[in-house]
C-alpha cells in the first residue's frame, strides 16, 4: 500500500472550497519537501506575466492584465518540482540497479531529484553510467543512421517549446520519419479530430475575453480546481455576474462547486467561498451524447411548437441555413429518439434535461468548455459532434461571449502540433519544408501514440526517442509494453526526472537530461527565451531565470541538434549550431514556415496576453468538405463502446489533486478526502450494497472487454462515493495495466480512459 511515512491514510469527505488556505498549506507542504531553491519565489512572483516564465502546468490562458500572483496551487506545485534541491546524480546510479529502481513507486523515483548527467545504460552492470555529450550524440547517430527511418518513433510530451519543437519534426523528417506521437494523441486528439470535421477548426475557438460576455456556460468533464486552477478566476467572475454555470461529470468536482480567491483577502479571512456552478447534474460516464441530445431535443421541440403557433423562434434559423449543413437529419433524429433511452443512458431526468434546455433557449452567448470526460471514450467523436450539434442550434460559435472551449493539458501540447509534430503528413506543410531546406520528406501517415505502442508490442518498431514524457506508463496495457519496449534496439530520453520509461531500456539505451523551462537558457548569444502556445491559440515568450539543476545540462533545442547533427548528413540551408546559439533564428524559420500564423514573430512574442495565430471558425469560416459547419448524428447514444452487462463496471481513471500527469506529487487528493494513498476505488453505495461490500474493504479490479480477463489491478481500498450507479473512479497510471491497446476511441486514437470495462472482485 502506498503510505507516506508520517500519514495515516484517510477518506473522509473534504467540507471545504477549492483554492483557500487549503491550497496555501498544500504548496507550502510541497516546497519544504522539496527544499525548493531560494529563486523559487521569484519566479513563482514572475509567472504567467508578460516578460515572465510561463507555467510548466497546463495550458490555460495568461491574461494581459495578471493578478499580482498570476499563479495556482498546482502550478506553484510543479514549479517546486523542477526548482528542487534533490539531484539524481551518477552516483544514484551506481548506487541503484535499474531492475532495483523497477521496484520503486513513480513518487519515489521523481522524489530523487534533478537528473544532471547525460547516462548509457550499462546491462553488464544493470546500472545507467554517466557518459560525455559527445559519445552520446555519436552513438545515438550512429545507431540511428542503421534503421529504417519508418520504424523509429519520436515521441514528444507536450511540454517543450515551439523552438525545440520545430528543430524536432525538422529532424525527424529530415531522418524520414513521419512518426510523430505526442502526449495530444492520449488527451485532445479527439478535439483535433472532431471539431476539424464539424466546424474546419482543429482547436478552440473563444477568447478569454468572452468568459465576460458570455451568459451561459456549458461545462462537461473538466476538473478546473484541479487541473487549471487559474480557470477559477473567470468562472468565479462568471458566478458573480449571474452567469449560468452548468455542469456535467459524474463527479462533484469541488472547484466547480465553490472556490476561495486565494488573491481575496476578505475570502480568506472570512473563510467565505463563491458558489460556482448554478447546476450539477451528475451524468453516468459515457451518458453526454444522450445528455446533449435532451437538450436539443427540448429546444428543437419548442422550436417546432413556436413554429406552429407562430411564437418567435427558438433556433437560430438564419445561421442555419447561412452557415450550416445536415440540420434536418439530425433534428429528425433527435425527434425520434424517446425521453425513456436519453434518460437511461444519460443516467439524468427529463426534467433536469428540459430545465438545462430552457436556459439555453433564453442564452444569448454560450460557451461550452470541456476535457477529458468528452474525448477519452470509444465515441469520443460523437460526444464532440453532438456539442457542436447544441452549439450550432443557436448559432452560438463566432460572435462574442460563444464558442468552444476545450481545456487543453501540457502547457505547448497545442503549439505542438502548430509546429509540425504530426504523424499526419496532410496537417504539415511538407512542400514547404521541402523548398525551404532541400530534402525529400516522407509523404506516408506514421504512427500515433497507440499505433506506436502497437508496433512497440509486435516487435515491428526499433527505435524509440522520447522528447520529455513517460510514455510507457501513460499508455494503455502498460503489463504488455514494458517487456517490448525493452526488445527495443535503441531506447533515448530526454527528462528532468527520472520515470518508469527510463527503467525499461533497449538493447542501446541513453538518457539525456535537460534544462527546465524555468531555468536561465544561457547559449552562444546570451540568455535566450522560447515561446509557447495555450488553450485560447495564444503565443507567448518565457523566460527562465533560476539557476541551472546542474552546469552538465544542455537545453532541449541543444539536444535536439546533437542528435541530428550525429544522424543527418550535413545540410547547408539548415544550420544548427547557429539555431541553438540563438533561438530567434529558430522563430525566423517557424515564420518563414507558416508565415500566416507566425507574422512578426521575435517581434510580437512579447505582446502582453499573447498574440493570437487566428482560428478560422472563430470569424465563421468553415474550412470543412462542405465549406460549411456540419451538423452530424451521432451513431450512438452511449459513448463508452461497449454494452451494459451484470457485473460490469465503468470505470474512469481520475488524477488526484498531487499529480501532473504520470509525476505523483503526494498521496493527497483533498478535494475528494483522500489522504496517505493512491490505492482506492470509488464506488457508489448502492453498488456496494448489492456486492456485499464495506467501506474499507479491499478488492481487485479485473478487465472485463474481451480477452482482457487477465488484466488486474489488486487490493484497492473501497471508498463510499457520490458516483452514479455501476460507474467506477480510481487512478491513473496505476489503472493503465486494465486497458488493452484497442480500448481507444474511434478515428481519434485516444485511449478510452474514461470508460473501462471492469468488474469488481473482492481480494484474496
Ligand atoms: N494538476 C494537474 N494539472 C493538469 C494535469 C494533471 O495531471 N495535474 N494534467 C494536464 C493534462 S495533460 C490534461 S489533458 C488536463 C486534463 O484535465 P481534465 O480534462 O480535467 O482531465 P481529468 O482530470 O482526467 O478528467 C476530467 C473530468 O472528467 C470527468 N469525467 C469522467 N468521465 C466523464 C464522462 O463520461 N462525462 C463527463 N461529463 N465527465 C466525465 C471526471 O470526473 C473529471 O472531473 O489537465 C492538465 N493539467
Ligand atoms: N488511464 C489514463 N491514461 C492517461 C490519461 C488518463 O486520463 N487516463 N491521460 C493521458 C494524457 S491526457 C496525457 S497528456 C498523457 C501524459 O503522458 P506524458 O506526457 O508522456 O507524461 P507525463 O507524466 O506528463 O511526463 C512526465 C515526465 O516528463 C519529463 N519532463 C518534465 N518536464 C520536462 C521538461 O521540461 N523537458 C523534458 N524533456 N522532460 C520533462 C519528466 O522526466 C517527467 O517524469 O497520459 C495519458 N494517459
Ligand atoms: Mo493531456
Amino acid at each position: 500500500m502506498n503510505i507516506v511515512a508520517d500519514d495515516q491514510i484517510s477518506t473522509e469527505p473534504y467540507t471545504g472550497p477549492s483554492g483557500g488556505w487549503g491550497s496555501m498549506k498544500s504548496v507550502a507542504r510541497i516546497n519544504l519537501r522539496e527544499k525548493v531553491n531560494p529563486e523559487t519565489v521569484r519566479e513563482l512572483a514572475r509567472q504567467n506575466k508578460p516578460e515572465g516564465v510561463m507555467c510548466v502546468s497546463c495550458a490555460w490562458g495568461k491574461p494581459a492584465h495578471p493578478h499580482i500572483a498570476e499563479f495556482c496551487e498546482n502550478g506553484a506545485k510543479a514549479t517546486a518540482w523542477e526548482l528542487t534541491s534533490y539531484r539524481t546524480t551518477p552516483a544514484f546510479f551506481t548506487e541503484h540497479s535499474v531492475t532495483e529502481l523497477r521496484g520503486w513507486k513513480d513518487f519515489d523515483l521523481e522524489q530523487a531529484g534533478r537528473l544532471t548527467h547525460p547516462m548509457r545504460y550499462d546491462a553488464a552492470s544493470d546500472r545507467y553510467v554517466a557518459v560525455s555529450w559527445e559519445e552520446a550524440f555519436a552513438d545515438i547517430g550512429a545507431h540511428l543512421k542503421g534503421y529504417d527511418p519508418a520504424k523509429v518513433v519520436f515521441y514528444a510530451s507536450g511540454r517543450a517549446s515551439l523552438e525545440t519543437s520545430y528543430m524536432w519534426a525538422l529532424m525527424a523528417r529530415m531522418y524520414g520519419s513521419q512518426n510523430l506521437p505526442d502526449s495530444s494523441n492520449m488527451c485532445h486528439e479527439t478535439t483535433s479530430v472532431g471539431l476539424k470535421s464539424a466546424i474546419g477548426s482543429p482547436v478552440g475557438t473563444i477568447h478569454l475575453s468572452d468568459y465576460d460576455s458570455c451568459d451561459m456556460i456549458l461545462y462537461f468533464g473538466q476538473n478546473p480546481g484541479v487541473n487549471s486552477p487559474r480557470a477559477l478566476h473567470p468562472l468565479r467572475a462568471c458566478a458573480k455576474r449571474g452567469v449560468e454555470i452548468i455542469v456535467f461529470n459524474p463527479l462533484k468536482e469541488r472547484g466547480l462547486e465553490r472556490f476561495t480567491d486565494p488573491q481575496n483577502p476578505i475570502e480568506m479571512v472570512t473563510g467565505k467561498s463563491t458558489p460556482i456552478a448554478s447546476q450539477y447534474h451528475q451524468v453516468k460516464t459515457g451518458g453526454d451524447i444522450a445528455a446533449m441530445l435532451g437538450i436539443c431535443k427540448y429546444v428543437i421541440e419548442a422550436d417546432d411548437q413556436c413554429q406552429r403557433i407562430g411564437a418567435p423562434a427558438i433556433l437560430d434559423h438564419a445561421f442555419i441555413a447561412e452557415h450550416t449543413k445536415g440540420f434536418e437529419a439530425f433534428a429528425d433524429m433527435v425527434r425520434a429518439t424517446d425521453w425513456a433511452t436519453i434518460e437511461h443512458e444519460s443516467g439524468l431526468s427529463r426534467g433536469e434535461l428540459e430545465g438545462v434546455g430552457a436556459i439555453y433557449a433564453k442564452s444569448k452567448r454560450v460557451i461550452c468548455v470541456y476535457g477529458m470526460g468528452l474525448t477519452q471514450h470509444v465515441h469520443g467523436i460523437d460526444n464532440l459532434h453532438t456539442l457542436v450539434n447544441l452549439m450550432l442550434l443557436r448559432g452560438n460559435v463566432g460572435k462574442p461571449g460563444a464558442g468552444f472551449g476545450p481545456v487543453r493539458g501540457h502547457s505547448n501540447v497545442q503549439g505542438q502540433r502548430t509546429v509540425g509534430i504530426t504523424e499526419k503528413p496532410e496537417l504539415a506543410p511538407l512542400d514547404r519544408l521541402k523548398a525551404l531546406y532541400d530534402f525529400e520528406p516522407p509523404r506516408d501517415k506514421g504512427w500515433d501514440t497507440v499505433e506506436a505502442c502497437e508496433h512497440i508490442i509486435d516487435g515491428s518498431a526499433q527505435a524509440f526517442i522520447g522528447l520529455g514524457g513517460n510514455l510507457a506508463r501513460a499508455v494503455p496495457a502498460t503489463a504488455e509494453i514494458e517487456p517490448a519496449w525493452q526488445q527495443l534496439d535503441l531506447t533515448v530520453s530526454i527528462a528532468t526526472k527520472l520515470n518508469r520509461t527510463h527503467l525499461l531500456p533497449g538493447k542501446t539505451c541513453y538518457l539525456l537530461p535537460c534544462l527546465g523551462r524555468i531555468e536561465t537558457d544561457e547559449q552562444a548569444t546570451g540568455p535566450q527565451a522560447v515561446t509557447m502556445e495555450d488553450s485560447f491559440s495564444r503565443i507567448y515568450g518565457s523566460r527562465g531565470k533560476a539557476t541551472p539543476a546542474a552546469d552538465t545540462l544542455l537545453s532541449e533545442p541543444a539536444i535536439v541538434a546533437g542528435i541530428a547533427k550525429a544522424t543527418l548528413a550535413p545540410n547547408p540551408k539548415v544550420d544548427w549550431d547557429a539555431w541553438v546559439g540563438d533561438y530567434a533564428l529558430v522563430r525566423d524559420a517557424i515564420e518563414a514556415t507558416y508565415p500566416d500564423k507566425f507574422t512578426r514573430f521575435n517581434e510580437r512574442m512579447w505582446v502582453p496576453g499573447g498574440f493570437w495565430k487566428g482560428v478560422e471558425a472563430a470569424h465563421r469560416q468553415w474550412l470543412t468538405e462542405s465549406g460549411r459547419a456540419e451538423f452530424n448524428v451521432p451513431s450512438t447514444l452511449n459513448a463508452t463502446g461497449f454494452a451494459e452487462a451484470p457485473g460490469r463496471f465503468r470505470l474512469m481513471t481520475l488524477r488526484s489533486n498531487d499529480q501532473f500527469n504520470t509525476t505523483v506529487y503526494g498521496y493527497h487528493d483533498r478535494f475528494r478526502g483522500i489522504k496517505g494513498t493512491r490505492d482506492i476505488v470509488f464506488m457508489n453505495r448502492a453498488d456496494m450494497a448489492t456486492m456485499g461490500l464495506a467501506e474499507h474493504d479491499l478488492v481487485d479490479l479485473v478487465g472485463d472487454a474481451g480477452s482482457n480477463g487477465d488484466r488486474r489491478v489488486g487490493k484497492l481500498l473501497v471508498v463510499p462515493y457520490d458516483i452514479p450507479q455501476g460507474c467506477l473512479g480510481a487512478y491513473y497510471p496505476e489503472c493503465n495495466v486494465l486497458m488493452p491497446v484497442t480500448h481507444k476511441a474511434e478515428q481519434s486514437h485516444v485511449p478510452a480512459g474514461k470508460s473501462v470495462p471492469v468488474r469488481v472482485e473482492r481480494s484474496a
